[in-house]
């Protein structure tokens, strides 16, 4: 089943749809074209934006107090590619899958590349895993992974990330991202500088392994599962890595990876100021790490973001090359609904950024004129751009209305069919 054929069967509600859409479209082309802006320049500048899907969330997640699996859930890689390239028909904006290993080890990665090519969806970064022990593991990274005094753990934990290198060499990945779940529940149980100082050592011998073209991440996060100190816990010690490491280590910024009211848009300009944001795991929350679909909480935020990545962009910043990809859990929504939201918010709010006066507002800022200058980030922002980014999808083969398109799809009932239920409760499957 390919997205595009499977337009809503109510062929007239489609056509209403998509006369509707192009009377909105043409409104919005004029008022645009009277602020400046070429419609069709920027509808090709939502075209180039593209996010990379996380393996990890086609199946619900769950929390520590339970998990309500879903029906027609991926049990498998193959599955959850099919899930991923049928996102990408119907937004034309996620053409790549994010694997994290070993959740995704699988036996042939021919195979593999094979099923990529003919779901017409590739790799980007892969992620490691030293936060769980695997089956037969010999040694356990219950006290940490890199940071753990123990050197023959580390030295499992190095093995464990020159393996994930080469699993994504396999599929063309080009970066690896590290998330170290290390830390320490008590003051006192962990050296807090020698703990650092052990992670960046182990961290230059996976660095020294990178293939010339690869990137390294380094992502950062204040706590969970540590709950009094974590290694890499805030962007500090993520630059203090990247930094220590070399040209081609970044850090990665995790959304939902900040402490309610951290100023996260002021993170990235800072990190962009030095050539060293790598990327994003865009989602959204509230409290913690909590998951959430993008924009469905804080949307200014995540406009905030894109101002300053569109600002970079077009200033041409030494480094930039931001690895844009998706990483939420899902206990409630459909999974595949889910994202289709965020891979929508995501475009909204780089096509409002898009607006931005940045000449107007470099005039305000530097008169300073608060008013005239906010009154410029919030013209862009309030700014209804659906008809844009719908028809950025729709000149793409996608959907005008991707969630509506997957309702009338019929894709969760044919896959429900087609895949045996999880037992209901279990064990997510990837945790
Ligand atoms: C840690 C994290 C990390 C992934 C995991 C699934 O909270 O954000 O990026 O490895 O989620
Ligand atoms: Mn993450």
């Amino acid at each position: 089943m390919t997205a595009t054929s499977e337009r809503p069967a109510g062929l007239e509600a489609g056509r209403a749809a998509e006369r509707a859409h192009e009377r909105d479209f043409a409104a919005l082309a004029e008022r645009l074209e009277g602020e400046g802006f070429a419609a069709d320049k920027l509808v090709a500048e939502v075209q180039g934006f593209e996010v990379a899907l996380p393996s990890w969330a086609f199946a619900t997640g769950g929390t520590r107090f339970g998990r309500f699996s879903g029906a027609g859930e991926p049990r498998t890689l193959r599955e959850k590619m099919e899930d991923a390239a049928f996102v990408h028909g119907l937004t034309g904006a996620a053409p790549r899958i994010s694997l994290h290993i070993p959740w995704d080890a699988a036996p042939n990665m021919d195979e593999v590349c094979s099923d990529a090519r003919r779901l017409g969806i590739g790799f980007d970064a892969v992620n490691s895993n030293t936060f769980q022990d695997q089956p037969g593991q010999p040694l356990s990274y219950k006290l940490g992974s890199f940071s753990n005094p123990n050197a023959a753990i580390r030295r499992q934990a190095i093995e464990h990330h020159l393996h994930v290198i080469e699993v994504g060499k396999a599929v063309g990945s080009k970066a690896l991202t590290v998330w170290l779940a290390d830390g320490s529940n008590y003051p006192g149980q962990m050296s807090l500088r020698g703990s650092f100082d052990r992670v960046r050592e182990c961290l230059q011998e996976v660095y020294a392994a990178l293939p010339d073209d690869w990137r390294l991440f380094t992502e950062h996060k204040p706590y969970e599962p540590a709950f009094y100190a974590t290694v890499v816990q805030d962007w500090g010690s993520s630059l203090l890595l990247a930094q220590s490491l070399g040209d081609r280590a970044q850090c990665l910024v995790d959304l939902g990876h900040h402490l309610p009211s951290v100023n996260i848009e002021l993170i990235v300009a800072r990190l962009l100021g030095v050539g060293k944001l790598g990327g994003f795991h865009f989602n959204d929350s509230k409290y913690g790490d909590d998951d959430l679909t993008a924009g469905s909480i804080k949307p200014y935020v995540l406009f905030l973001i894109f101002h300053e990545l569109v600002l970079a962009g077009r200033e041409e910043l030494p480094g930039f090359d931001p690895a844009y990809m998706i990483d939420q859990s899902h206990n409630l929504k459909d999974p595949i609904e889910s994202l289709l939201q965020t891979v929508d918010q995501l475009q909204q709010a780089y096509a409002k950024a898009c607006l931005v006066n940045h000449a107007r507002l470099a005039e305000y800022q530097t008169s300073g004129d608060v008013i005239m200058a906010e009154r410029t980030l919030k013209q862009a922002y309030e700014t209804d751009v659906r008809p844009l980014v719908a028809e950025a999808r729709r000149r793409r083969g996608g959907a005008l209305d991707p969630v509506l398109a997957f309702r009338a799809s019929g894709y969760r009932a044919q896959k429900t069919a087609e895949r045996p239920a999880a037992a209901p409760g279990g064990a997510p499957t990837h945790l």
